[in-house]
């Protein structure tokens, strides 16, 4: 059998494998990107940016688990201004840009998303998930009614696609996804970390500064299969799936589900950027072994 075609698409977008580089790894300076596309990922999401500079957090910050791990980062970040030029270099460079905001209203988001388009970003992804920074993130992404409105302000801002990133922190993801895309979202992004914390016994308090933190990697592929399942059931939009992505199989897993592409983050900052091309590997081998030729082919397969 011939090698199979693992190019896909997200709405106009098209990548040449379904590997992007999940926000928060990596996603901070435009060699480190540039470094995770030359690995073999098809595209990158940056840092999330807000307006202003934050410091985060303080340590620690991150917890690592055998199957993954627990961080309340706080959403440290350059803010805006600063980086514009890391968005126009990484651009430069041929890499497919996804950058990712956080805002506290719906106009600071819609400003974020059009200073980005100005950068050349090729897609906005919205933060509406962070589980554990008060007054961001998921705070404003758990009602249908917020997400609504913070895409529609978006989508009246900027022409460029808006990926809107769900929390699994909620008990109908999938309702949260609908009201993005009747509200003008392009793809739908999910999961964000899983709300979570680790307690040191011998120190009889929490591990980490911020005590809650959002739990990523292995342990919570399962929450990410069935959130993908559940929104590509309800809403008719692209799904970027994202959670405990370590394997070809599991992007496979993914795909089948109904995600169009997906996006690696606690593999990478466990295993280097190399892992790109390692899981690009194993997905080809899978679909030869398999009898797929595209990737289009096994897209929702598992729902049908
Ligand atoms: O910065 C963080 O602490 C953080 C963010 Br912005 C996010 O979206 N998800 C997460 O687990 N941590």
């Amino acid at each position: 059998m011939s090698v199979p075609d693992t190019g896909t698409a997200v709405g106009t977008l098209k990548f040449r494998n379904p590997l992007l580089l999940a926000s928060g790894i990596l996603g901070e300076s435009a060699a480190s990107m540039v470094r995770v596309y030359n690995s073999g990922a098809a595209g990158v999401v940056t840092k999330s940016i807000g307006s202003e500079s934050r410091p985060g957090y303080r340590n620690p910050t991150v917890f690592e688990f055998g199957s993954g791990m627990l961080n309340a980062m706080g959403l440290p970040n350059p803010g805006i201004v600063d980086f514009g030029e890391v968005v126009r270099k990484t651009r430069a460079s041929g890499v497919p840009t996804i950058a990712s905001i956080f805002g506290s209203s719906p106009a600071e988001f819609a400003a974020l998303a059009a200073s980005m388009q100005e950068y050349g970003a090729d897609a906005v992804e919205l933060n509406l998930s962070c589980p554990h920074v008060e007054g961001f993130g998921a705070e404003i992404g758990s009602t249908p009614a917020m997400v609504g409105e913070v895409v529609k302000t978006v989508r009246d801002s900027v022409s460029l696609p808006i990926w809107a990133k769900m929390t699994p922190n909620v008990s109908d993801v999938a309702a949260l996804a609908g009201a993005a895309e009747d509200a003008g979202a392009d793809a739908i992004v999910a999961i964000n970390t899983v709300k979570g914390m680790a307690i040191s016994a011998k120190l009889r308090m929490p591990v980490l500064s911020h005590s809650v933190g959002g739990m990523s990697g292995r342990a919570v592929k399962y929450v990410g299969l069935r959130s993908v399942y559940e929104i590509s059931g309800r809403c008719g939009l692209p799904v970027v799936g994202v959670g405990g992505i370590s394997c070809g199989e599991d992007v496979a897993e993914y795909l089948m589900a109904g995600a169009s592409a997906v996006q690696v983050g606690t593999a990478v900052s466990e295993g280097g950027p190399g892992v790109f091309g390692r899981i690009a590997g194993e997905l080809s081998s899978f679909m030869s072994s398999e009898g797929f030729s595209s990737i289009r082919e096994m897209v929702g397969i598992a729902r049908r």
